[in-house]
Protein backbone atom coordinates (compact mmCIF):
# COMPACT_ATOMS: atom_id res chain seq x y z
CA UNK A 1 0.00 0.00 0.00
CA UNK A 2 1.32 2.90 -0.30
CA UNK A 3 1.39 5.75 1.92
CA UNK A 4 -0.68 7.98 0.72
CA UNK A 5 -3.68 5.09 1.28
CA UNK A 6 -2.18 3.98 4.33
CA UNK A 7 -2.46 7.37 5.70
CA UNK A 8 -6.15 7.32 4.53
CA UNK A 9 -6.83 3.81 5.88
CA UNK A 10 -5.51 4.41 9.79
CA UNK A 11 -7.55 8.07 9.31
CA UNK A 12 -11.04 5.64 8.27
CA UNK A 13 -10.43 3.09 10.82
CA UNK A 14 -9.27 5.55 13.66
CA UNK A 15 -12.81 7.44 13.08
CA UNK A 16 -14.61 3.80 13.24
CA UNK A 17 -13.24 3.50 16.41
CA UNK A 18 -14.18 6.75 18.20
CA UNK A 19 -17.94 6.48 16.00
CA UNK A 20 -17.71 2.92 17.69
CA UNK A 21 -20.22 3.06 20.65
CA UNK A 22 -17.51 1.77 23.92
CA UNK A 23 -17.94 0.33 27.43
CA UNK A 24 -15.12 1.87 29.68
CA UNK A 25 -14.55 -0.27 32.98
CA UNK A 26 -11.36 1.14 34.21
CA UNK A 27 -11.16 4.70 34.39
CA UNK A 28 -9.14 6.01 37.27
CA UNK A 29 -10.62 9.43 38.07
CA UNK A 30 -7.32 11.44 38.86
CA UNK A 31 -5.61 9.74 36.37
CA UNK A 32 -8.17 11.05 33.77
CA UNK A 33 -7.63 14.59 33.97
CA UNK A 34 -6.97 16.85 31.63
CA UNK A 35 -3.77 18.63 31.07
CA UNK A 36 -5.19 22.02 30.68
CA UNK A 37 -7.10 21.70 34.03
CA UNK A 38 -4.23 20.62 35.96
CA UNK A 39 -2.26 23.82 34.55
CA UNK A 40 -5.48 26.26 35.23
CA UNK A 41 -5.59 24.68 38.45
CA UNK A 42 -2.14 25.79 39.12
CA UNK A 43 -2.37 29.03 38.07
CA UNK A 44 -5.10 29.66 41.03
CA UNK A 45 -2.03 29.16 43.43
CA UNK A 46 -2.08 32.47 44.77
CA UNK A 47 1.41 35.10 43.60
CA UNK A 48 2.23 31.37 41.00
CA UNK A 49 0.78 33.64 37.93
CA UNK A 50 4.74 34.45 36.64
CA UNK A 51 6.27 31.64 37.53
CA UNK A 52 3.09 29.89 35.10
CA UNK A 53 5.68 30.72 32.13
CA UNK A 54 7.46 27.97 33.18
CA UNK A 55 4.51 25.53 32.97
CA UNK A 56 4.09 23.94 29.06
CA UNK A 57 2.53 20.91 27.32
CA UNK A 58 5.02 19.22 25.54
CA UNK A 59 3.56 16.05 23.17
CA UNK A 60 0.05 16.02 25.63
CA UNK A 61 2.14 15.77 28.80
CA UNK A 62 2.60 17.69 31.11
CA UNK A 63 6.33 19.22 31.68
CA UNK A 64 7.32 21.51 34.85
CA UNK A 65 9.94 23.22 35.79
CA UNK A 66 9.68 23.66 39.10
CA UNK A 67 11.06 27.04 40.51
CA UNK A 68 11.78 26.67 44.38
CA UNK A 69 8.58 29.23 44.68
CA UNK A 70 6.44 26.46 43.44
CA UNK A 71 7.34 23.53 45.43
CA UNK A 72 6.74 26.78 48.57
CA UNK A 73 3.71 27.28 47.52
CA UNK A 74 2.28 23.68 47.26
CA UNK A 75 4.02 23.17 50.35
CA UNK A 76 1.19 23.83 51.94
CA UNK A 77 -0.66 21.19 50.11
CA UNK A 78 1.04 18.21 50.95
CA UNK A 79 4.48 16.86 51.46
CA UNK A 80 6.55 15.97 48.16
CA UNK A 81 10.26 15.96 47.27
CA UNK A 82 9.96 18.30 43.90
CA UNK A 83 13.84 17.52 42.91
CA UNK A 84 12.23 13.89 42.72
CA UNK A 85 9.37 14.22 40.85
CA UNK A 86 10.87 16.34 38.05
CA UNK A 87 12.52 14.26 36.20
CA UNK A 88 9.53 12.05 36.36
CA UNK A 89 7.29 14.31 34.64
CA UNK A 90 10.12 15.07 32.27
CA UNK A 91 9.70 11.58 30.99
CA UNK A 92 7.73 11.65 27.84
CA UNK A 93 7.53 8.12 26.15
CA UNK A 94 7.61 6.06 29.85
CA UNK A 95 7.58 5.86 33.04
CA UNK A 96 8.01 2.80 35.30
CA UNK A 97 5.26 2.07 37.82
CA UNK A 98 6.96 3.80 41.16
CA UNK A 99 7.53 7.29 39.03
CA UNK A 100 3.10 7.03 38.45
CA UNK A 101 2.48 7.19 41.71
CA UNK A 102 5.02 10.22 42.72
CA UNK A 103 2.68 11.76 39.78
CA UNK A 104 -0.01 10.90 41.16
CA UNK A 105 1.03 12.32 44.79
CA UNK A 106 1.70 15.57 43.26
CA UNK A 107 -1.91 15.56 40.94
CA UNK A 108 -3.92 14.65 43.99
CA UNK A 109 -2.00 17.69 46.17
CA UNK A 110 -3.68 20.14 42.80
CA UNK A 111 -6.76 18.44 42.84
CA UNK A 112 -7.67 17.20 46.44
CA UNK A 113 -10.50 19.74 47.49
CA UNK A 114 -14.17 19.72 46.78
CA UNK A 115 -14.81 22.52 43.65
CA UNK A 116 -11.63 21.02 41.83
CA UNK A 117 -12.75 17.29 42.48
CA UNK A 118 -16.32 18.08 41.16
CA UNK A 119 -15.07 20.08 38.11
CA UNK A 120 -12.60 17.02 37.21
CA UNK A 121 -15.85 14.64 37.31
CA UNK A 122 -17.53 16.58 35.29
CA UNK A 123 -14.96 16.87 32.63
CA UNK A 124 -14.00 13.17 33.01
CA UNK A 125 -17.92 12.52 31.64
CA UNK A 126 -17.80 15.15 28.73
CA UNK A 127 -14.12 13.98 27.71
CA UNK A 128 -15.72 9.94 27.30
CA UNK A 129 -19.01 10.71 25.96
CA UNK A 130 -17.13 12.99 23.17
CA UNK A 131 -15.38 9.85 22.36
CA UNK A 132 -19.07 8.32 22.33
CA UNK A 133 -18.06 5.99 25.23
CA UNK A 134 -22.01 5.13 26.62
CA UNK A 135 -21.14 3.16 29.76
CA UNK A 136 -18.36 4.55 31.88
CA UNK A 137 -17.36 3.22 35.16
CA UNK A 138 -15.23 5.69 36.73
CA UNK A 139 -13.22 4.69 39.99
CA UNK A 140 -11.67 6.61 42.53
CA UNK A 141 -10.31 6.86 46.29
CA UNK A 142 -12.31 8.63 48.63
CA UNK A 143 -9.95 10.81 50.40
CA UNK A 144 -9.48 12.47 53.79
CA UNK A 145 -8.37 16.37 54.21
CA UNK A 146 -9.48 17.35 58.07
CA UNK A 147 -7.76 20.74 56.64
CA UNK A 148 -10.73 21.22 53.46
CA UNK A 149 -13.33 19.69 55.56
CA UNK A 150 -13.33 16.28 53.54
CA UNK A 151 -14.55 13.22 54.41
CA UNK A 152 -14.42 10.62 52.84
CA UNK A 153 -18.43 10.53 52.23
CA UNK A 154 -17.81 14.69 51.12
CA UNK A 155 -15.40 13.57 48.49
CA UNK A 156 -17.70 11.05 47.26
CA UNK A 157 -20.59 13.49 46.74
CA UNK A 158 -18.15 16.18 45.11
CA UNK A 159 -17.33 13.62 42.71
CA UNK A 160 -21.25 13.10 42.42
CA UNK A 161 -21.96 16.96 42.37
CA UNK A 162 -19.46 16.89 38.99
CA UNK A 163 -21.33 14.01 37.29
CA UNK A 164 -24.49 16.12 37.77
CA UNK A 165 -23.21 19.42 36.65
CA UNK A 166 -22.46 17.83 32.82
CA UNK A 167 -24.58 19.58 30.14
CA UNK A 168 -23.45 18.49 27.04
CA UNK A 169 -24.97 15.35 27.68
CA UNK A 170 -27.72 13.59 29.51
CA UNK A 171 -25.44 11.51 32.38
CA UNK A 172 -27.94 8.09 33.39
CA UNK A 173 -26.46 8.08 37.19
CA UNK A 174 -28.78 6.94 39.88
CA UNK A 175 -28.61 3.28 39.60
CA UNK A 176 -31.65 2.44 39.27
CA UNK A 177 -32.08 4.97 36.95
CA UNK A 178 -32.02 3.46 33.07
CA UNK A 179 -33.97 4.81 29.51
CA UNK A 180 -36.53 2.93 27.73
CA UNK A 181 -35.99 4.70 24.65
CA UNK A 182 -33.13 3.74 22.81
CA UNK A 183 -29.98 5.89 23.31
CA UNK A 184 -29.05 7.67 20.60
CA UNK A 185 -25.15 6.24 18.93
CA UNK A 186 -24.94 9.24 17.00
CA UNK A 187 -21.46 10.19 17.36
CA UNK A 188 -20.93 13.90 19.02
CA UNK A 189 -18.94 15.50 16.20
CA UNK A 190 -22.73 14.39 13.82
CA UNK A 191 -25.01 15.51 16.91
CA UNK A 192 -25.35 19.24 15.17
CA UNK A 193 -28.99 18.46 13.92
CA UNK A 194 -30.01 15.88 16.44
CA UNK A 195 -32.08 17.41 18.58
CA UNK A 196 -32.40 14.37 20.91
CA UNK A 197 -29.09 14.82 23.64
CA UNK A 198 -26.78 12.23 23.62
CA UNK A 199 -26.95 10.22 26.74
CA UNK A 200 -24.03 8.01 28.39
CA UNK A 201 -24.48 5.41 31.96
CA UNK A 202 -22.26 6.81 34.63
CA UNK A 203 -21.31 4.37 37.85
CA UNK A 204 -19.24 4.98 40.54
CA UNK A 205 -16.84 1.99 41.95
CA UNK A 206 -15.00 2.95 45.28
CA UNK A 207 -11.32 2.42 45.15
CA UNK A 208 -8.95 1.01 48.43
CA UNK A 209 -5.41 2.76 48.08
CA UNK A 210 -2.65 -0.11 48.93
CA UNK A 211 -1.31 2.28 51.24
CA UNK A 212 -4.94 2.25 53.40
CA UNK A 213 -4.96 0.43 57.10
CA UNK A 214 -7.88 -2.41 57.47
CA UNK A 215 -10.16 0.05 58.89
CA UNK A 216 -9.76 2.51 56.00
CA UNK A 217 -10.23 0.10 54.10
CA UNK A 218 -13.53 -1.22 55.98
CA UNK A 219 -14.64 2.63 55.62
CA UNK A 220 -14.52 2.47 51.67
CA UNK A 221 -16.68 -0.64 51.32
CA UNK A 222 -19.10 0.81 54.09
CA UNK A 223 -19.18 3.82 52.31
CA UNK A 224 -20.11 1.70 49.49
CA UNK A 225 -23.09 -0.10 50.63
CA UNK A 226 -24.50 3.47 51.96
CA UNK A 227 -23.93 5.22 48.70
CA UNK A 228 -25.59 2.10 46.74
CA UNK A 229 -28.62 3.87 45.54
CA UNK A 230 -26.63 7.04 44.29
CA UNK A 231 -24.90 5.47 41.28
CA UNK A 232 -21.91 3.20 43.69
CA UNK A 233 -21.58 0.01 42.59
CA UNK A 234 -18.60 -1.37 43.16
CA UNK A 235 -15.22 -1.42 44.83
CA UNK A 236 -11.86 -1.58 43.44
CA UNK A 237 -8.28 -2.57 45.18
CA UNK A 238 -5.62 -0.38 43.41
CA UNK A 239 -2.16 1.70 44.14
CA UNK A 240 1.34 1.21 44.35
CA UNK A 241 1.79 -2.92 43.62
CA UNK A 242 4.91 -2.47 45.82
CA UNK A 243 3.18 -0.97 48.82
CA UNK A 244 0.96 -2.97 51.16
CA UNK A 245 0.06 -6.61 52.12
CA UNK A 246 -2.72 -8.69 50.70
CA UNK A 247 -3.73 -9.63 54.38
CA UNK A 248 -4.35 -5.51 55.34
CA UNK A 249 -7.32 -5.37 52.43
CA UNK A 250 -8.77 -9.02 52.67
CA UNK A 251 -11.07 -7.84 55.74
CA UNK A 252 -12.78 -5.12 53.78
CA UNK A 253 -12.94 -7.36 50.16
CA UNK A 254 -14.49 -10.16 52.49
CA UNK A 255 -16.94 -7.99 53.72
CA UNK A 256 -17.72 -6.35 50.16
CA UNK A 257 -18.64 -9.80 48.52
CA UNK A 258 -20.48 -10.42 52.20
CA UNK A 259 -22.62 -7.80 50.94
CA UNK A 260 -23.23 -8.45 47.26
CA UNK A 261 -20.43 -5.60 45.92
CA UNK A 262 -19.49 -6.37 42.87
CA UNK A 263 -14.91 -6.32 42.96
CA UNK A 264 -12.57 -5.48 40.83
CA UNK A 265 -8.96 -6.25 41.92
CA UNK A 266 -5.44 -4.53 39.61
CA UNK A 267 -3.58 -7.94 39.54
CA UNK A 268 0.15 -9.33 38.67
CA UNK A 269 0.91 -5.37 37.72
CA UNK A 270 4.23 -6.59 39.41
CA UNK A 271 5.47 -10.65 40.37
CA UNK A 272 4.18 -11.09 43.32
CA UNK A 273 3.04 -14.98 43.17
CA UNK A 274 1.48 -14.77 46.88
CA UNK A 275 -0.48 -11.80 46.20
CA UNK A 276 -1.57 -12.90 42.60
CA UNK A 277 -2.13 -16.44 43.99
CA UNK A 278 -4.61 -14.83 46.64
CA UNK A 279 -6.52 -13.09 44.44
CA UNK A 280 -7.18 -15.73 42.06
CA UNK A 281 -8.22 -17.79 45.18
CA UNK A 282 -10.55 -14.87 46.15
CA UNK A 283 -12.15 -14.88 42.53
CA UNK A 284 -13.55 -10.99 41.93
CA UNK A 285 -15.91 -10.26 39.53
CA UNK A 286 -13.00 -8.72 37.77
CA UNK A 287 -9.05 -8.02 37.67
CA UNK A 288 -7.31 -5.64 35.76
CA UNK A 289 -4.20 -5.35 33.48
CA UNK A 290 -2.89 -9.32 34.91
CA UNK A 291 0.89 -8.63 33.34
CA UNK A 292 3.13 -10.75 35.62
CA UNK A 293 1.51 -14.34 35.50
CA UNK A 294 3.16 -17.03 35.72
CA UNK A 295 2.04 -20.60 34.15
CA UNK A 296 0.19 -22.06 36.55
CA UNK A 297 -1.21 -19.05 37.19
CA UNK A 298 -2.73 -18.24 33.70
CA UNK A 299 -4.09 -21.21 33.33
CA UNK A 300 -5.75 -21.19 36.90
CA UNK A 301 -7.15 -17.61 35.42
CA UNK A 302 -8.23 -19.02 32.15
CA UNK A 303 -10.16 -21.78 33.83
CA UNK A 304 -11.96 -19.70 36.48
CA UNK A 305 -12.48 -17.21 33.39
CA UNK A 306 -12.44 -14.14 35.44
CA UNK A 307 -13.12 -10.86 32.70
CA UNK A 308 -10.24 -8.86 32.38
CA UNK A 309 -9.71 -5.36 31.90
CA UNK A 310 -7.48 -5.03 29.60
CA UNK A 311 -5.24 -1.78 29.73
CA UNK A 312 -2.47 -1.50 26.42
CA UNK A 313 -1.01 1.32 26.57
CA UNK A 314 -0.62 1.80 30.31
CA UNK A 315 1.36 -1.75 30.54
CA UNK A 316 3.54 -0.93 27.63
CA UNK A 317 4.06 2.83 29.46
CA UNK A 318 5.10 1.33 32.46
CA UNK A 319 6.94 -2.11 31.61
CA UNK A 320 3.92 -3.97 32.88
CA UNK A 321 4.36 -5.62 28.66
CA UNK A 322 7.52 -5.50 26.86
CA UNK A 323 5.48 -3.74 23.76
CA UNK A 324 2.28 -3.94 21.93
CA UNK A 325 3.01 -7.04 20.02
CA UNK A 326 3.94 -8.78 22.83
CA UNK A 327 1.14 -7.68 25.12
CA UNK A 328 -0.86 -10.55 26.83
CA UNK A 329 -4.01 -9.38 24.99
CA UNK A 330 -3.44 -11.80 22.47
CA UNK A 331 -2.75 -14.86 24.14
CA UNK A 332 -6.25 -14.03 26.03
CA UNK A 333 -7.89 -13.10 22.96
CA UNK A 334 -6.87 -16.27 21.07
CA UNK A 335 -7.81 -18.33 24.13
CA UNK A 336 -10.99 -16.27 23.85
CA UNK A 337 -10.97 -15.08 27.46
CA UNK A 338 -13.36 -12.40 28.03
CA UNK A 339 -11.78 -9.05 28.61
CA UNK A 340 -12.59 -5.35 28.02
CA UNK A 341 -10.81 -2.61 26.51
CA UNK A 342 -10.02 0.36 28.91
CA UNK A 343 -7.56 3.20 29.71
CA UNK A 344 -6.65 2.97 33.06
CA UNK A 345 -5.27 6.63 33.34
CA UNK A 346 -5.93 8.28 29.78
CA UNK A 347 -4.34 11.87 31.43
CA UNK A 348 -1.39 10.37 32.12
CA UNK A 349 -0.71 7.91 29.44
CA UNK A 350 -2.31 10.48 26.64
CA UNK A 351 -4.65 7.89 25.42
CA UNK A 352 -8.76 7.37 24.55
CA UNK A 353 -10.92 4.49 24.51
CA UNK A 354 -10.96 4.68 21.01
CA UNK A 355 -7.59 5.08 20.53
CA UNK A 356 -6.84 1.43 22.63
CA UNK A 357 -9.77 -0.28 20.00
CA UNK A 358 -7.52 1.71 17.29
CA UNK A 359 -4.12 -0.07 18.72
CA UNK A 360 -5.57 -3.32 19.26
CA UNK A 361 -6.60 -2.80 15.37
CA UNK A 362 -2.97 -2.24 14.20
CA UNK A 363 -1.21 -4.43 16.71
CA UNK A 364 -2.98 -7.31 16.23
CA UNK A 365 -5.00 -7.01 12.66
CA UNK A 366 -8.52 -7.26 14.53
CA UNK A 367 -11.45 -6.27 11.62
CA UNK A 368 -14.36 -4.34 12.55
CA UNK A 369 -16.24 -6.86 13.13
CA UNK A 370 -14.17 -8.47 15.62
CA UNK A 371 -13.64 -4.85 17.01
CA UNK A 372 -17.51 -4.57 17.28
CA UNK A 373 -17.44 -7.55 19.15
CA UNK A 374 -15.14 -6.68 21.69
CA UNK A 375 -17.39 -3.45 21.88
CA UNK A 376 -20.43 -6.33 22.21
CA UNK A 377 -18.91 -8.14 24.63
CA UNK A 378 -17.91 -5.42 27.33
CA UNK A 379 -21.07 -5.23 28.13
CA UNK A 380 -21.53 -8.82 29.51
CA UNK A 381 -18.99 -7.54 32.26
CA UNK A 382 -20.55 -4.10 33.26
CA UNK A 383 -21.33 -4.21 37.04
CA UNK A 384 -24.58 -2.47 36.62
CA UNK A 385 -28.10 -4.59 36.21
CA UNK A 386 -29.51 -6.39 33.64
CA UNK A 387 -31.93 -3.05 32.41
CA UNK A 388 -28.88 -1.75 31.96
CA UNK A 389 -27.40 -4.09 29.86
CA UNK A 390 -30.22 -4.75 27.80
CA UNK A 391 -30.30 -0.77 27.32
CA UNK A 392 -26.77 -1.11 26.04
CA UNK A 393 -27.14 -3.49 23.41
CA UNK A 394 -30.45 -2.28 22.06
CA UNK A 395 -28.47 0.38 21.22
CA UNK A 396 -25.17 -1.04 19.69
CA UNK A 397 -27.87 -3.80 17.78
CA UNK A 398 -28.58 -0.28 16.12
CA UNK A 399 -25.36 0.92 15.71
CA UNK A 400 -24.36 -2.60 14.48
CA UNK A 401 -26.42 -0.96 11.28
CA UNK A 402 -24.83 2.22 10.73
CA UNK A 403 -21.03 0.78 11.57
CA UNK A 404 -21.28 -2.70 9.66
CA UNK A 405 -22.84 -1.95 6.48
C1 LIG B 1 -2.56 0.86 40.29
C2 LIG B 1 -3.47 2.93 39.89
C3 LIG B 1 -2.97 2.92 38.57
O1 LIG B 1 -8.33 7.29 42.84
O2 LIG B 1 -7.24 9.53 42.97
N1 LIG B 1 -4.12 4.08 40.06
N2 LIG B 1 -3.27 1.91 40.73
N3 LIG B 1 -2.04 0.79 39.05
C4 LIG B 1 -2.21 1.80 38.16
N4 LIG B 1 -1.62 1.69 36.94
C5 LIG B 1 -0.88 2.70 36.31
N5 LIG B 1 -3.36 4.06 37.98
C6 LIG B 1 -4.08 4.76 38.90
O3 LIG B 1 -7.02 8.12 40.88
C7 LIG B 1 -5.61 7.97 41.02
C8 LIG B 1 -5.31 6.72 41.81
O4 LIG B 1 -5.68 5.54 41.08
C9 LIG B 1 -4.78 4.48 41.33
C10 LIG B 1 -3.73 5.01 42.31
O5 LIG B 1 -4.12 4.69 43.64
C11 LIG B 1 -3.82 6.52 42.10
O6 LIG B 1 -3.39 7.27 43.22
P1 LIG B 1 -7.99 8.54 42.10
O7 LIG B 1 -9.17 9.15 41.42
Amino acid sequence: MDTERKVAAEKEIREWCVALPKVELHAHLNGSVRNSTLLSVLSTIPHLSPLISVVIVLSGLLVLDFPAELAKQLGDRGVIVFEDVKDVIMKADGRSLPECFKLFDLFHMLTTDHDTVTRIAKEVVEDFAAENVVYLEIRTTPKKNAAKGMTKRSYVDAVIRGLKAVESVDVLFDSNLTTSEPLSCTPMTELDNDTRKKKIYVRLLLSIDRRETTSAALDTVNLAMEMKDQGVIGIDLSGNPVVGEWETYLPALQHAKELGIPITIHCGEVPNRKEIQAVLDFCPQRLGHVCCLNDDEWKQLKSLKIPIEICLTSNVMTGGAPSLELHHFADLYNARHPLSLCTDDSGLFSTSLSNEYYLVAATFGLSKSELFQLAQDAVHFVFADDDVKSSLRRMLKIAEKRLMP
